[in-house]
């Protein structure tokens, strides 16, 4: 009976949200995301599967975040938050995919049924559901459509609604409160801020205020939780924030946040404006609409060009940082922790050679911060990067309680073991955020007393070009390996690698984005022409592989 009743719940629920005819969705690199108006059947129907998930775990807290990030505003979408604040389990997304997919309420309502059963769900069980969405002006209503979802199973369901927030602050609110031992901090948005601020000041508090920084909010929800944060840190870091309408239609991401500078390689026009060029060996950095990915630039000053520090410079700071911090540290024999980086195929080849030349094990996995979250967690402090920005550092259990147990034998290994820790606590351990990620870079430039330029000294990008592809059917196109090579369509590679082999110091991949309806091109080259020109026969390639020449 009580089933019958649920039933009978989600079918009316449904009925208001019916999906649209001819479209296929896929739980793709980052959740569902197309354009806003094909989406309020997905949200209900990813309600379903939250609170299934939850129940299934008995009553873990489970995200919901409905942002599509760095895509054009007029697009949307959703992504589903397991209790450790990492992405859905991968053996889930599929379960999204059958449900949004189902043509009819009927269907929709015997796929839940089946999966009920096939999942092993008692839907007795509590569960709990955490969601917020980002600043974009088709969230209000599929929030709407989320909460139809949600409201089916009636008392059956406990929500917290975190309103207009980032992806990670989202991240952050499910770990917390799914944390029993109650040291990750406390569930909420003001938890977050006092937990960052605390850490920043322990790692910076004496060597403040800092030399001002220019912050471009891609006109995103990153500007809010800016504000909110530097209210809670006080002056120690003097922020410039740029791009902040969030309300002015059609501004979000639109000629600036990070992956306009990542993919154009010019400062955002706002920013130039905003006559920070004209202050000598000043640096700014952008987030994405979601404040989950950064990028850092400054102008070269003799050479009066833009210099781009991406996920790859973070990566490698970063990475050289705290292995210098472990060895400060004079842990024992068994105390030892490894730190290694994980990288994807859009990283410089540069960044790759200098970090295995000076011994740190770098891991090369598939595009998704599920992928690279998973290889990082292999490592005691795992240092994760994909060249967009979208990245952060987990710190294992064992590292925690290593560093924690460890006898110091001097002042300087005492100190090195307290920025540590305080590292741990400053970087967000659920996904890569823009903000917290900030602070990690301005923490790391203070210590080492650097400032824009001798970070970018460290080693020189090889020239290199992102190119977006429009093909009539992305699906052809299958990577592998990675994603530095393709398997389908049946020879394009050989060509892709003949191309290759026609440039000094040449590389190229091709894949289908999971997040736009498009293929993605990757060059570099030892030179820019070369780059350039890799970059145009291979996307000559691609159309003459989808039938477009
Ligand atoms: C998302 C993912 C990132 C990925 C990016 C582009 O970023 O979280 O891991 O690098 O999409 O993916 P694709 O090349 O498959 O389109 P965001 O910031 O949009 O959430």
């Amino acid at each position: 009976h009580e089933h019958a009743v649920l039933l009978n719940a989600i079918a009316e629920g449904a009925n208001q949200y019916p999906k649209p005819e001819h479209v296929n969705y896929t739980y793709g690199t980052a959740g569902f995301r197309t354009l806003a108006s094909k989406l309020p059947s997905v949200l209900f129907r990813v309600a379903l599967l939250a609170v299934l998930r939850s129940k299934r775990l008995e009553g873990a807290t489970i995200g919901v975040m409905v942002t599509a990030s760095h895509n054009p505003e007029p697009d949307n979408g959703v992504k589903l938050v397991d209790p450790s604040g990492e992405m859905l389990d991968p053996t889930w997304e599929h379960h999204a995919t059958t449900l949004a997919n189902c043509p009819t309420t009927e269907s929709l309502l015997s796929t839940f049924t089946t999966l009920v059963t096939h999942l092993r769900v008692d839907l007795h069980q509590p569960a709990n559901i955490v969601y917020a969405r980002d600043t974009r002006p088709s969230g209000p209503d599929l929030i709407k459509a989320l909460e139809a979802g949600l409201n089916a199973f009636g008392d059956g369901v406990k929500v917290n609604s975190l309103g207009v927030t980032t992806t990670p602050i989202l991240h952050y609110v499910v770990k917390a409160t799914n944390d029993k031992t109650g040291e990750y901090g406390q569930p909420t948005v003001e938890g977050y801020n006092q937990k960052m601020a605390k850490a920043f000041k322990t790692l910076v508090g004496n060597k403040g205020p800092l030399a001002p920084l220019y912050v471009d909010c891609a006109n995103g929800v990153g500007a809010n939780a800016l504000a909110d944060f530097t209210a809670t840190l006080g002056d120690l870091l003097p922020v410039h924030p740029l791009n902040t309408a969030t309300g002015t239609p059609g501004a979000l991401n639109h000629h600036c946040g990070a992956d306009f500078v990542k993919t154009k390689q010019q400062f955002p026009p706002s920013v130039q404006a905003a006559g920070f060029l004209n202050k000598r060996g000043t640096r700014a950095c952008s987030f994405d609409g979601d404040a989950d990915r950064i990028v850092y630039y400054y102008l070269h000053e003799s050479k009066n060009t833009f210099r781009l520090l991406d996920g790859d410079k973070i990566a490698v700071m970063v990475a050289m940082f705290l292995g210098d911090l472990i060895a400060k540290a004079k842990l024992t024999e068994d105390e030892k922790l490894y730190l290694g980086v994980v990288q994807t195929a859009y990283a410089n080849g540069s960044s790759t050679k200098y970090l295995t030349s000076r011994n740190i094990p770098v891991t090369c996995v598939s595009t998704g911060v599920k992928h690279l979250h998973h290889a990082a967690q292999r490592y005691d402090i795992g240092v994760y990067f994909e060249a967009n920005g979208h990245g952060t550092v987990l710190f294992s259990d064992n590292a925690i309680k290593t560093l924690k147990g460890a006898s110091p034998t001097s002042p300087e290994s005492a100190n090195a073991i307290k920025y540590l820790l305080a590292f741990s606590e400053l970087i967000n351990q659920a996904v890569g955020d823009a903000l917290s990620d900030m602070l990690l870079v301005e923490a790391v430039l203070a210590h080492r007393g650097w400032g824009a330029p001798e970070w970018d000294a460290g080693y020189e990008d090889l020239p290199n070009r992102l190119v977006k592809v429009e093909v009539p059917d992305r699906s052809i196109f299958v990577a592998t390996d990675a994603e530095r090579k393709l398997a389908y369509p049946v020879g394009l590679q050989e060509h892709i690698e003949e191309a290759m082999r026609k440039v000094e110091m040449g590389r190229s991949f091709v894949r289908p984005s999971g997040t736009e309806d498009c293929v993605r091109v990757y060059a570099e080259a030892k030179s820019s022409v070369e780059a350039d020109s890799l970059a145009i026969t291979v996307t000559d390639l691609v159309k003459l592989a989808s039938g477009q020449v």
